[in-house]
């Protein structure tokens, strides 16, 4: 049997493991022991993620809608139908009738390649991905306070913190890697507060659990705060000398006495003082946290909130001190910091530099790039349903059951001129388009990911593409001849090497680099070694900026008609819309549908009894789900995962965005829940 080591597709760890490969079927998978990450240990979907690679409903060829109905077809009849349709749409409504999906699902060079499509071929910035739904204010947030967006230190550093904040983040089960080492760091001696309103699987490890309101973290983080500076806990040396602005954060900051934060949050006073006290007292602290504080309409407030309290005490720039913000997919960190997003090329070049769009167009050959800010993911929606947008292209997400408020995705998605979905299964997003192309899984091709503490790793391809699918990369140069714009690489090495060219965080990155470890960037040079941890003597924009910030409630909130405030996230065994562990059967097995939970006191005065069938309803849908009775949710919370078509979430959420980074609040709306009888 042939092995391959090769860098996990699930989620932003980016365990490494060797894919057993038989006569080009991928029969298993077992650890790589000398990787840093992995060492030896996978979770549950790195085991089984052999499974959905050569599952028989992987998409074997090209389907092109006739009389409604998706049917097979060649690539040559596909690829003519998208140049005659895209290019229509080009020349009547202009480039910006145009718009592309990347994934952070495929690799680096994928998603440069989808970047330089949208604005060298196609000519427009219409370019994002899911980070949009996902750390879209974490990037922005983190950019205004220390001027990177990235997490600042790297996994293994958790394990010897003094003391872990962990909050927004149900790590064991989303991060497993990661969740490891703060069992470990605890097992060393570590202090664990997990701010929560779940009671998710680390409490059991925690020394303090807070169950703060959804949506009130600001608040909560203000008063923690308070305490800090009433009590002198600061790091006063560290404040004159690497940050600015304190003034400004500390009249804000002044009103929330622990009362105020009390009543806004539900976290009593006592609990509040006791982690300020642990959090800036001890010496090596980190903050880590993921989509409990980002997917909210303050989710960019949330994130300056954060970094504010660590800069307070002087907890960044150090090993094992930090904010560490989770990346989700195995290659969020990656499309990010390939400009699959609508205001920054490679390496978050600012668009709205003319020096910046000159070096590219002059390295891609092309007179000039467009200047005009292009559509984040929700705006397409809305872009689409108002007319305004006629073309999209979406390789790799499938936003029917990923975006909020799925009747209003529908409504836009029907109502384009021409949809593309690429992806390596039929999904339901792929059910609405013309054209559907069959990429091809990450077993299938060569590459890079860039997992969550910024660590560049390779992906090796194992067998042959199934069926007639194509590595995505291919595609995408296929797609941009037909359009008019010629591209060449013989491999994705190739592609990297213009990366490298192009990108200075990037600067040093090399396939023949690339062996065991992979390299963290920032990575200037080809001598320089990577770098572990961000911020050591400066900040990469100077110093570390306080910004004031003040408690806003979330868009929508719980009132007589919607009394509970439904909060909607994910589950161990099951990976975000289901494509690929739906189709394991391991993971299947132990998580086969969805269900809402619920406090039993809410259940008992609803008069629910465990497992009986309800009807979640929120003013954008309803759906029919299982009541889970559990602890888990504190009364007047309930919580679903967005994993099973057939009970939506999406159908649920509230598409409301945070006006700085366009993230919509997924953790926050008004819901009713009644028994179906
Ligand atoms: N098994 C599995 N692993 C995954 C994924 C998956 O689908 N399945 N997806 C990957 C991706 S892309 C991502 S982004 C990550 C996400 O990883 P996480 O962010 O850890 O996962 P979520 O379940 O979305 O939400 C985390 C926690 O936020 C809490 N929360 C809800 N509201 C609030 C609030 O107002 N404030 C605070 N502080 N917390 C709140 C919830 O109770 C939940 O425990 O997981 C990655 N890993
Ligand atoms: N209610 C609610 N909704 C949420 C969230 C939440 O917490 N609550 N979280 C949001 C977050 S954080 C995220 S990241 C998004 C995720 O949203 P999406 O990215 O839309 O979800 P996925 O199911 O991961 O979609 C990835 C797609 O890529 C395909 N794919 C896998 N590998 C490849 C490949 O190599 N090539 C190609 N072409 N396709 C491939 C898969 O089959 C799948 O269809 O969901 C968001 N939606
Ligand atoms: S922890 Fe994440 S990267 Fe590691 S095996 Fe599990 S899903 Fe894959
Ligand atoms: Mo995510």
């Amino acid at each position: 049997m042939k092995k391959v080591l090769t860098t996990c597709t699930y989620c932003g760890c980016g365990c490494n493991f060797y894919l057993q490969v038989r006569e080009n079927e991928v029969v298993g998978v077992y650890p790589s022991k000398e990787h840093p990450i992995s060492q030896g240990i996978l979770c549950v979907k790195g085991w089984n993620v052999h499974e959905f690679i050569n599952h028989p409903a992987r998409l074997k060829t090209p389907l092109i809608r006739k009389n409604g109905e998706l049917v097979p077809d060649t690539w040559e009849a596909a690829l003519k139908l998208i140049e005659v349709r895209l290019n229509s749409i080009r020349k009547e409504s202009g480039p910006d009738a145009l718009a592309f999906l990347s994934s952070a699902k495929c690799t680096n060079e994928e998603n440069y390649l989808m970047m330089k499509l949208a604005r060298a071929a196609a000519g427009t910035n219409n370019v994002d991905h899911c980070a949009r739904l996902c750390h879209a204010s974490t990037v922005a947030g983190l950019a205004l306070a220390f001027g990177s967006g990235a997490m600042t230190n790297s996994i293994n550093e958790i394990e010897d913190c003094d003391v872990i904040l962990v909050t927004g983040s149900n790590t064991t089960e989303q991060h497993p890697a990661t969740g490891n080492r703060i069992i470990r760091a605890v097992d060393k001696g570590a202090r664990l507060i997990v701010a929560d309103p779940r009671e998710i699987p680390l409490v059991k490890y925690a020394c303090l659990h807070i169950r703060q309101r959804p949506g009130t973290d600001i608040a909560l983080f203000n008063g923690m705060m308070k305490v800090i500076i009433d009590e002198k806990l600061l790091d006063e040396e560290y404040i004159e000398l690497r940050t600015e602005n304190i003034e400004e954060l500390k009249k804000i900051v002044d009103k929330y006495s622990l009362e105020y934060v009390e009543k806004i949050t539900g976290v009593p006073a006592a609990d509040i003082k006791k982690a300020a006290r642990l959090y800036a007292s001890s010496k090596k602290a980190s903050i880590i946290y993921s989509m409990g504080i980002t997917q909210h309409t303050c989710g960019t407030d949330n994130v300056l909130t954060l970094a504010n309290l660590a800069l307070l005490t002087g907890h960044v720039g150090f090993p094992h001190s930090g904010i560490n913000p989770l990346r989700g997919q195995n290659n969020v960190q990656g499309a990010c910091d390939m400009g699959a997003l609508p205001t920054v090329f490679s390496g978050y070049q600012a668009l709205s530099s003319e020096d910046v769009r000159k070096k590219f167009a002059k390295a891609w050959g092309v007179d000039k790039l467009p200047d005009k800010a292009g559509l984040t993911v929700v705006e397409m929606i809305n872009a689409a349903a108002e007319g305004k947008l006629k073309a999209l292209y979406i390789m790799g997400e499938n936003p029917m059951l990923s975006d909020p408020n799925t009747e209003h995705v529908e409504v836009g998605l029907k109502k384009l001129d021409f949809l593309v979905v690429q992806d390596i299964f039929l999904t339901e997003t792929a059910r609405l388009a013309d054209v559907v192309l069959p990429g091809t899984s990450f077993a299938e091709k060569d590459g890079t990911f860039t997992n969550t503490e910024r660590r560049i790793q390779r992906v090796r391809k194992s067998i042959d593409p199934v069926g007639e699918s194509i590595p995505d990369w291919q595609i995408i140069l296929k797609i941009a001849k037909l359009l008019g714009y010629d591209m060449h690489y013989d491999n994705p090495s190739k592609i990297m090497e213009e990366i490298a060219s192009l990108t200075p965080i990037y600067g040093g990155v090399h396939f023949d680099r690339l062996k065991l470890f992979g390299l963290q960037w920032p990575c200037p040079n080809r001598e320089h070694p990577g770098t572990q941890f961000l911020h050591r003597e400066a900040f990469s924009r100077g110093k570390g900026k306080f910004s004031p910030i003040e408690h806003t409630p979330p868009a929508e909130e719980p009132d007589q008609e919607f009394p509970f405030i439904l909060t909607t996230g994910r589950m161990y065994f099951q990976f975000h819309t289901g494509t690929m562990t739906r189709k394991t059967s391991q993971l299947h097995r132990e998580h086969p549908e969805g269900y809402v939970e619920i406090n039993p006191a809410d259940a008992k005065a609803l008069g629910l009894r465990g497992n009986c069938q309800v009807k979640v309803s929120t003013r954008r849908g309803a759906v029919i789900t299982r009541a889970q009775v559990s602890t888990i949710v504190p009364e007047k919370i309930v919580f679903m995962s967005f994993h099973f078509a057939e009970a939506a979430a999406n159908r649920l959420t509230n598409d409301a965005l945070d006006p700085k980074s366009k993230i919509p609040e997924f953790k926050v709306c008004a819901a009713r829940i009644e028994a179906v009888r």
